[in-house]
């Protein structure tokens, strides 16, 4: 069960853990927004959880900014407790839970450097790729842009895939830092870009095998699967 321990003969409720979802994702159920990565970690420590779906006029209305300041999604409700961006609540359900942090504080250390590395040196070229397509597409110059923003991803990812060679997770035993970069490498799939690196899309690979990966992934799936 999933009882907080009574103490002094009181026993407390579980406090029900509410993140948000898109309503409906404009991926089409690939998995590739935000919320995902939230689900993963909640598989991966077994805590259940509810989903608040937020629609894309919600998102920045007075009512889900109390809960996300930039009015995006996940936020991540835990009692009183209201947290938003993604890394941060892996790493808050990664602190809590067992199961995404090794016990030794050097080891932890070196899986949130990992994390970081993920949101904050990976993922930025990753995202410029989605905004020369999606945002700056029908811009003159976006057609040149884009080899640029290509060559910043390979470079990242070049050294990236050095460092992992043939093992089989970042550092040691699967991590946080392991989910989150993950998460990240999964948005390069459709580019192609992750197929130049055989071990990356193998690490990748490896990643969606996972039983809470999977259950994820279908969870949100559920959600926005749309016919096409
Ligand atoms: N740094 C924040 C975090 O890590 O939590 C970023 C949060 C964020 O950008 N959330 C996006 C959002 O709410 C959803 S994930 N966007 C709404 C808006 O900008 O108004 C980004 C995303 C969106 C869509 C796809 N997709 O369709 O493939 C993939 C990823």
């Amino acid at each position: 069960s999933n009882l907080v321990r009574p103490r002094k003969g009181i026993r407390r409720q579980p406090m029900t853990i509410v993140i948000t979802a898109f309503e409906l994702s404009p991926d089409g159920g690939k998995g590739l927004a935000r919320d995902t990565r939230v689900r993963w970690a909640l598989e991966e420590v077994g805590q259940p959880y509810e989903v608040r779906p937020i629609s894309f006029e919600a998102k920045k209305q007075a009512g889900h900014l109390k809960f996300h300041p930039f009015g995006l999604i996940p936020t991540y409700e835990e009692g009183d407790l209201v947290l938003f961006e993604s890394g941060a609540i892996v790493l808050h359900i990664a602190e809590k839970h067992p199961g995404l942090f090794p016990e030794d504080p050097d080891v932890r250390a070196r899986a949130i450097t990992w994390m970081f590395a993920a949101v904050s040196t990976v993922e930025p070229p990753i995202l410029e790729l989605a905004t020369v397509k999606f945002a700056e597409g029908d811009k003159p110059w976006a057609a040149e842009r884009m080899p640029l923003v290509r060559g910043r991803i390979v470079d990242r990812l070049t050294l990236l895939s050095d460092r992992l060679g043939d093992s089989e997770w970042l550092d040691g035993e699967f991590s946080a830092g392991d989910l989150m970069m993950i998460s990240v490498l999964l948005r390069t799939r459709s580019s192609g870009i992750l197929d130049e690196f055989p071990n990356l899309a193998a690490y990748v690979a490896r990643g969606e095998e996972r039983p809470a990966y999977k259950r994820a992934f279908a969870a949100q799936l559920k959600i926005n699967a749309t016919v096409q």
